[in-house]
């Protein structure tokens, strides 16, 4: 598979040369916020003056970056938008809100359906989202072919459980998630999680659940975690970036990576001991929920013919920046990969 078109998509060197904000292993966007709540179009009723544009799904197709974008309004109601860009900074966003044929056949209310993750497996691409719901909250999961016409195929999981993350390719002929049971009462009361989990399937609709790949780290900057965007194959394993919640007076939601086995991604290889992505810029101290960075997209500019991401290849992440706009910051392999200690 040639993916050298892309390159020209994905790299910005001058963010290399000090003009970006970053540290020395993510580089933010000079294009930040990428997307905030005045550029969603108000042609739509329920659009109209919206509160905020946030986590969203990222995936490349037919030479384009796609979002699929989470926004709020002011009733607090969420909607899912496709948004498209040829230079993956300035998006073109649809004016249609995205429906998803079949959930008339779910019975019990669904509040939100948000944080969608876009995982391509052959052909198609699979949506899976978390789904405030009556009993709590659940996965579905939902497709597409073409990001035009949007199924939704099921709900997912049976108990309260979020952040759930496909992975691009069966393993020992099964499909793989990555997901995060709520088990953890906040002192707000919300529900959270801090332990990543692994489960499988041989059909995407019925799940069992494999074990726990990765635990919070109290006390530090990790306490409570969940998966990000899609794994990234790599010739060393699966490279999982996530978030990490430092539990202070007010939570911190930052970003980090892991390595997985790639035969039994229940093998934690490798762990960033700091993270790579912290709030602190103002557009991601301050906003609907202050100090949250939330990526739930990546993507990467140079693939082998086997699907292995390539040592030199530049990665792309999509974040929710304070529950308020979407950004982009950019990195490379052999950065985050250096950044990683053994467990
Ligand atoms: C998590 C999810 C995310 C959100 C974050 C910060 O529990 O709801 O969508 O970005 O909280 O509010």
């Amino acid at each position: 598979m040639d993916h050298s078109s892309l390159q020209p998509l994905l790299s910005d060197k001058s963010l290399r040369q000090n003009k970006g904000t970053g540290n020395n292993m993510m580089i933010r966007s000079l294009s930040n916020p990428v997307i905030s709540r005045k550029d969603i179009p108000a042609t739509v009723p329920e659009l109209v003056d919206v509160s905020s544009v946030f986590n969203p799904g990222a995936v490349k197709h037919d030479n384009l970056i796609k979002l699929m974008l989470r926004v709020q309004n002011r009733g607090r109601e969420t909607f899912l938008l496709m948004a498209d860009s040829e230079d993956g900074r300035s998006f073109q966003i649809r004016d249609e809100i995205i429906k998803w044929h079949g959930i008339e056949k779910v019975k019990e209310k669904i509040y939100h359906l948000y944080d969608p993750r876009i995982t391509k497996i052959d052909t198609e691409y699979y949506i899976m989202f978390s789904l405030d719901m009556e009993s709590g909250c659940r996965l579905g999961l939902g497709k597409t072919m073409d990001f035009a016409k949007f199924e939704f195929m099921g709900i997912v999981s049976d108990h309260d459980n979020r952040n759930g993350v496909l992975f691009p390719e069966k393993i020992n002929n099964k499909f793989l998630r990555l997901d995060r049971p709520n088990l953890i009462e906040m002192d707000s009361g919300l529900k959270s999680g801090n332990a990543i989990c692994l489960a499988e399937s041989l059909d995407l609709l019925h799940w069992k659940s494999c074990g726990t790949v990765a635990e919070g780290r109290a006390h530090y900057w990790d306490e409570l975690i969940g998966a990000g965007p899609p794994p990234i194959k790599t010739r060393q394993g699966w490279l999982v970036v996530y978030h990490g919640i430092a539990l202070h007076y007010q939570p911190i939601y930052q970003a980090g990576v892991m390595l997985l086995d790639l035969q039994d991604p229940l093998k934690v290889i490798g762990r960033s001991r700091v993270n790579i992505l912290e709030p602190r810029e103002i557009y991601e101290l301050v906003g609907q929920v202050p100090n949250v960075v939330f990526p739930s997209g990546a993507i990467c500019s140079s693939q082998d013919d086997e699907g292995f991401v390539t040592s030199e290849s530049e990665i792309l992440i999509y974040y929710g920046a304070a529950d308020t706009s979407v950004c982009r910051a950019e990195t490379d392999l052999r950065i985050l990969m250096a950044g990683l200690t053994s467990e």
